[in-house]
């Protein structure tokens, strides 16, 4: 790498679909650039989906400056790059192709840039002997590494601000900060004082289910739900089939309450998530900041073909929940993968019942999971460590 000047990294992002790709790519480029004085220049096919989890994202613009980050839109595969142009560590982000132009110019380079491919996160015992390994480019003089975040210390740990843990504690320490942060949502006393829960899930979630035993629960509870999310089963709920449901519309049916919450930009689906008692994510990168928040929370795992998301649940869930049958049950159910059960002979009721009980139990676990997690170091750090080695 270059001496005594700041180094430079391009981090090459494909939105495949949703909000994952973008938001992970995002909260690597503000921490490198925040935290490491890495000069960042984010390259994104999609705009729009950006600007959804960060707002100050102008869709019309070919370069700009968000949070001392570069942002360009990556318009297409053409393009013809000088050697200069070309920064010292280049990141694809699952295996996207960089434009064929930039690797040419990546071997004019001296020295060659690191050229790292961060793959996608899974809890496998696979990755860890797979972690760091290289891939000669076929023709060119350049070497391609494979970096994957994971779960234990033979990866490269997951993406976890610096600050992240810290401003976790003053939150929950500080009652009044989530009363505040609740109420701009709109919720009143009587939803902050009951159950809270957050759904963030795939739209085949059997959400309808969990909502027909949660209106029979013996206390209350309220379910927040960002606009967009469960569809069907959140606009059947409020009554408004064919509508669309919007931030701020909420109905009640016995001891549940609904909510629609806007999509927050990504430091507030923290504090959402710091906030609520159980946290229903999914894809990666929510899945990721609910292991942060420490609380309870039940994994949509992003489908893939022949259901072979399914050993990557299980692969977490030994991980994580091993001693808690509920939780695995649970996520089982909830993602379609309990064995030999067909959907319409799922008992809700009591998979609900035994996560409930559980409940403190897995509250107790879940923050020695986040404790034990913190052991692996943070993903951004790990990624410049192994580039130096490699540099
Ligand atoms: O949106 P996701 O499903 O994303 C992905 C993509 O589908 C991707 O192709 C796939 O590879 C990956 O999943 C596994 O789920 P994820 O990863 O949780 O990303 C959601 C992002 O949106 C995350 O950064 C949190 C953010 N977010 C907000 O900022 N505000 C919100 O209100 C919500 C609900 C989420």
């Amino acid at each position: 790498m270059k001496q005594n000047q700041t180094t430079s990294l391009a981090l090459f992002c494909k939105v495949v679909d949703n909000y994952g790709d973008i938001g992970i790519c995002w909260r690597l480029a503000r921490q490198l650039e925040q935290e490491h004085g890495i000069a960042v220049t984010l390259w994104v096919d999609d705009l729009l989906s950006f600007q959804r989890i960060c707002p100050q994202v102008e869709l019309d613009c070919l370069t700009q400056q968000i949070a001392g980050v570069t942002v360009r839109h990556w318009r297409d595969q053409d393009g013809v790059f000088a050697a200069n142009q070309i920064a010292d560590i280049v990141i694809e982000f699952f295996a996207c192709d960089i434009p064929p132009g930039y690797i040419a110019a990546m071997a004019e380079c001296t020295p060659r840039p690191v050229w790292l491919n961060l793959e996608g996160l899974t809890a496998e015992q696979w990755v860890e002997g797979c972690h760091t390994l290289s891939s000669p480019h076929p023709r060119l003089p350049l070497t391609k590494y494979f970096f994957f975040p994971g779960f234990t210390n033979k990866t490269g740990g997951l993406l976890l601000e610096s600050s992240l843990q810290q401003q976790r504690q003053a939150f929950l320490s500080d009652p009044a900060a989530a009363t505040q942060f609740l109420g701009q949502l709109g919720l009143t006393q009587a939803e902050m004082d009951s159950l809270k829960l957050s759904l963030f899930c795939y739209p085949q979630a059997p959400v309808s289910e969990l909502f027909a035993v949660w209106q029979r629960s013996a206390t209350p509870i309220t379910c927040l739900v960002p606009e967009g999310v469960a569809v069907d089963a959140v606009q059947e709920f409020l009554g408004i089939s064919g509508q669309i449901a919007k931030a701020g519309m909420v109905a009640s049916r016995g001891a549940l309450s609904v909510r629609v919450l806007p999509f927050v930009p990504q430091p507030d689906y923290d504090k959402l998530l710091w906030a609520c008692d159980l946290n229903f994510v999914r894809g990666e990168d929510s899945f990721v900041r609910a292991q942060w928040a420490g609380k309870p929370f039940i994994w949509h795992i992003y489908p893939q073909d022949e259901n072979l998301h399914h050993v990557k649940l299980k692969a977490f869930l030994q991980r994580y929940a091993a001693d808690f049958d509920s939780v695995i049950q649970l996520s089982l159910g909830w993602n379609g993968a309990l064995n030999g059960s067909a959907e319409e002979t799922i008992d809700w009721v009591a998979l609900w019942g035994a996560l409930s009980a559980d409940m403190p139990k897995i509250s107790s676990a879940t923050e020695v999971w986040r404790r034990h997690l913190l052991e692996n170091g943070d993903l951004s750090s790990n990624l410049l460590k192994f580039a130096d080695t490699v540099s």
